[in-house]
Formats: C-alpha cells, structure tokens, sequence
C-alpha cells in the first residue's frame, strides 16, 4: 500500500504526464558506486597509519571516529549501505587492500588482495564492486608525477600497477557478472609554469598505451579515464588535462571518459559536456562531487549543478551508458553521515530528472514556445518530490526523511567514540 502522501504526489507529476511509477523503477535499477575513501580521508590500509600525501588532493577536518583499518570500513560501510535505498556498488582504491602483515609494493597487487572484498560485497548482496589505481601517496610519487615521470623506471612502476589494477578490476567483473570501472586518475601536474607541456603528455600517452595493451573482457572490464584542471601544489599545469584525455579516449575508441564535478574552473558545469562527450564515447563515468571555490570534495547535496548533471544523463537516455560513481571526501563531519547524505542526494537529483515533465517540455521547445518551457521548470521546483522520495525509501524499507541520522547517531555512540 502506497501511502497516501505518495497519492496525492503521483497525481499532481500525473497531471503534468509523469509517470511516477516508472520513475520509481528506473531509480531502483540504477546503481550508485560509493567510493570507499569518504571513510578514512583517503588514508588506506598499506600501513597501520597511512595518510593521504601529495597528489594535490586534500581531506580537510578532524572529525573523529575515522575508519582505522578494513574491519573498521566494512563496519561503516554496512550501516552505510543499510540506510540507503536500492543496491548498490563499491568503489575500491587499491590502497585499500587486504595485504596482511607482509608490505605489498603497488606494482605487487594482485587479485588475491582483493578476494576478501569480493566476499564480504556477495555476503552483503552489493550490486558489484569498481577499482582504482592509487598512483599517489608514495614514494615514487612523491615529485607529484607517475605516469608522465622523464624516469622510465618510475614510469614503468606506475605502469605495472595500473596493469595490475585492470587484472583486479577484471576479476571483480567476473565474480559480480557485471563489468567493473577501472578508473585511472594520476596527480601528474606541475606547481609553477613549466617550460615543456608537450613531452610529459606524450610520456603519458605512451604509458597509458602500455597499460591498456593487455586485452580484457569488456564484459568484465570498463577503463576509465579521469582528467582534472589542477591540484593543491599544482596549480599551473596538469598532464593529463580535459582535452589530453578526452582525445585519447575518441582516438581509442574503447574507454569511458570520467568527468568529475570539481575538475573544471569553478563556475563552469560538466552537464553540459555529458551530451557532447557520449557522440564521440562509448560510455561515460561520473565523478559526482561538489567543489566549493576549488575542488574541495564537500559533500554532494541535491542542488541545481548536481540536479543538472542527472537531468543531462535522463535527457540524453543516457543512463545506460553512464556509471555513477560519487568522489567526495570530507573529514569535518560525522563520515558515515557524509556518505549517505551524499548518496542519498545523488539518488534524489537523479529522482528529479526521472520526473521532469519531459514529453511536455520538449514539446514546447520544439513549437518554440519558451515561456512555456520556462513556467514548466519553475512548475517542477515546487512539485513534491520529496514526497515520491519517501515513498521509494519506504519500498526500500529504508528510513524516510532524516530518520537515517538517528541510527547515525546511536552508531557513533557506541561505535565511533570507541575508536
Ligand atoms: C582527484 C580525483 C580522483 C580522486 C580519487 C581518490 O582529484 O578526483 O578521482 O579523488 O581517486
Ligand atoms: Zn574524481
């Protein structure tokens, strides 16, 4: 039994030709990917007290209660996933391995680091697991370049672990019988203006050619690639820059570009790039984020940049072609909190876009009648969302509203503080 609420709400999108209903199914069936870093301000499990270091990203805060080794994340993971509706994945970096008590060097990791994941994401009924290279926060990335590096050694350790990454993510594809991302996102930048911008871009090119050379199932398998404006301490240059990876990915063919929120200037959108990139790629991975001034990585909320970014994706009927993935890391407040704030409001915003009145709206624009399209969005502002909202929580035996900070609440409580 609906509730009445959701009633009155499913009639007030009917008579604008919305179909709650089906808005409701296409949400269930679309996946969001947690990225597993939210939980430890980027820090991993390589040693007992790894923290994030150079690559020109930054967790800022000190809330306390940080996940301090892989029982610890799975622990708020389990809560995480229990308070958000619909199934969904895990983004793993490889710095969060389960290596045990011997040192496993990046370009050493293997698939069996990775099998007690897998175990724990089946036991938990998670839609599928996603994969990253962690080329930062190492020695050999201490210069603040890895793939690009004028040193062919240093080089071909980057090279070896993003090899190694894409066997990893493979075998997550297989185990799930649903193809996992592997993203790579390197920090090769540069501080101050450099001289040469061509060679470090054609070192990259020549390495990710490299690591892609090794043919895996696509049913397995999606490459990603994530390209970025600057970085803390890297502020004048950036190797692998929108257009460097954007056209490596059209002249291959075969990889997903990964467009993530906070990688452009600041007041520019990636909504509208979305229908531009997928002309000329097979498919497309979202970095959904919320850079505040820079690329700081806040909590995603459900406002109009974000609003826009899904309405872009359902516009295009684009969602079968697009892997939503979150990229955030803030460490000020409650962690648990901020993953599922954030999941939830990725979820919602793309809630809007399922129910815009689309038929409608193009309808106008088509007979170019644009004050009719205008009154349509200002109608859509006010309709109640929030309510068909809840009513998918409910479905989902999810708490509704902000019922889920209270359970966030009693964890960190007794959990939390402990720690
Ligand atoms: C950095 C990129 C990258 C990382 C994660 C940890 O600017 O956004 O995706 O945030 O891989
Ligand atoms: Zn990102």
């Amino acid at each position: 039994m609906s509730s009445s609420a959701y009633t009155t709400a499913r009639e007030s999108y009917a008579a604008l030709g919305v179909d709650t209903e089906a808005a409701l199914t296409r949400l269930a069936a679309t996946p969001i990917s947690l990225h597993c870093w939210q939980g430890d301000d980027v820090g991993g499990f390589e040693n007992p007290n790894a923290t994030l270091s150079g690559g020109g990203i930054q967790a800022t805060g000190n809330y306390s209660g940080k996940a301090r080794n892989l029982h610890e994340l799975r622990q708020d993971l389990e809560l995480v996933y229990k308070l958000l509706p619909g199934r969904h994945r895990l983004n793993l970096h490889a710095i969060y391995g389960d290596f045990g008590p011997q040192p496993v060097d990046r370009d050493a990791i293997e698939p069996r680091h990775f099998a007690s994941w897998i175990d724990w994401a089946k036991a938990r009924g998670l839609h599928g697991l996603d994969f990253n290279p962690s080329c930062f926060s190492h020695p050999l990335a201490a210069a603040g370049t890895t793939l690009s590096h004028p040193d062919a050694g240093i080089r071909d350790f980057w090279i070896r672990h993003c090899a190694a990454a894409r066997r990893i993510g493979a075998g997550f594809g297989e185990a799930f019988g649903s193809p996992a991302v592997n993203n790579i996102w390197i920090p090769d930048a540069s501080k101050d203006v450099p001289y040469d911008r061509l060679e470090p871009r054609r070192r990259l090119a020549a390495s990710l050619d490299r690591v892609f050379a090794e043919k895996l199932p696509a049913k397995h398998l999606i490459d990603a690639v994530e390209s970025k404006l600057f970085g803390i301490g890297a502020e004048s240059y950036t190797v692998g820059s929108h257009e460097f990876y954007l056209g490596y990915a059209i002249k291959r063919g075969d990889l997903a570009y990964c467009l993530d929120a906070g990688h452009f200037h600041p007041t520019e959108s990636i909504a509208d790039k979305i229908s531009a990139i997928l002309q000329n790629t097979p498919s497309l991975l979202l970095h959904v984020s919320r850079g505040v001034r820079w690329d700081s990585d806040h909590v995603v909320i459900c406002d109009d940049a974000t609003r826009a970014i899904f309405e872009e994706v359902v516009r295009g009927n684009f969602l079968d072609r697009t892997m939503i993935g979150l990229d955030y890391f803030d460490a000020s407040i409650n962690r648990i909190a901020a993953w599922v704030i954030g999941t939830r409001a990725a979820q919602k915003a793309l809630l809007a876009a399922l129910l815009e009145p689309s038929a409608r709206l193009r309808n106008a624009e088509e007979f170019g009648n644009h004050a009719l399209r205008l009154a349509l969005f200002e109608e859509c502002r006010a309709l109640p969302l929030g309510l068909v909202w809840d009513e998918f929580c409910r479905r989902h035996d999810t708490p509704s509203g902000i019922g889920f900070m209270d359970e966030i609440a009693v964890y960190e409580q007794k959990i939390l503080s402990a720690r």
